[in-house]
């Protein structure tokens, strides 16, 4: 799976539009995460409030569509430039690869209903190879 310039355009063509609108995403991402795939919730149980939209879940969204932002700026080689951030989940935060998948679909969901005019099926399909392009940088530093 690799992204073609028409990808790529098709993604930073879409971040631009909806790239001032990150937090919002990723509260929303982050808070359908918990609720759908409770799971999930076992990596943030340090944090005193696990619920949705909880100042917690919004400050962690940011970070996150912050490394989405990242991710877009390095999409030419997503392995080099999430190599950190992959680093950080294998080694500290230990999370499991598979989570990111369902983040990934919890963002896909989130854009499709708050752009419904900008999710075309072509922002559609190239953003869901771009995500999972991130995905598989994150898991990139596991073996
Ligand atoms: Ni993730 C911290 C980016 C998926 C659990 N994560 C971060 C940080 C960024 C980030 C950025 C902040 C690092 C720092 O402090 O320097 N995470 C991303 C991205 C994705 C992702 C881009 C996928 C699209 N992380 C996930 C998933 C989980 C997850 C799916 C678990 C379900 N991340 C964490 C945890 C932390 C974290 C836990 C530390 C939180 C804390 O306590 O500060």
């Amino acid at each position: 799976m690799s992204l073609s310039d028409k990808d790529k355009a098709a993604v930073r063509a879409l971040w631009s539009k909806i790239g001032k609108s990150a937090d919002a995403i990723g509260n929303d991402a982050l808070s359908r995460m918990i609720v759908v795939y409770p799971q999930t919730k076992t990596y943030f149980s340090h944090w005193p409030d696990v619920t949705p939209g909880s100042p917690h879940i919004k400050a962690h969204g940011k970070k996150v569509m912050g490394g989405i932002a990242l991710a877009v700026s390095k999409i030419d080689d997503l392995k080099t430039g999430l190599m950190e951030l992959s680093e950080q989940h294998a080694y500290k935060l230990r999370v499991d690869p598979a989570n990111f998948k369902i983040l990934n679909h919890c963002i896909l969901v989130v854009i499709s209903t708050m752009f419904p005019k900008e999710f075309t099926p072509e922002a559609h399909v190239s953003l869901d190879k771009f995500l999972s392009g991130v995905a598989l940088a994150l898991a990139e530093r596991y073996r």
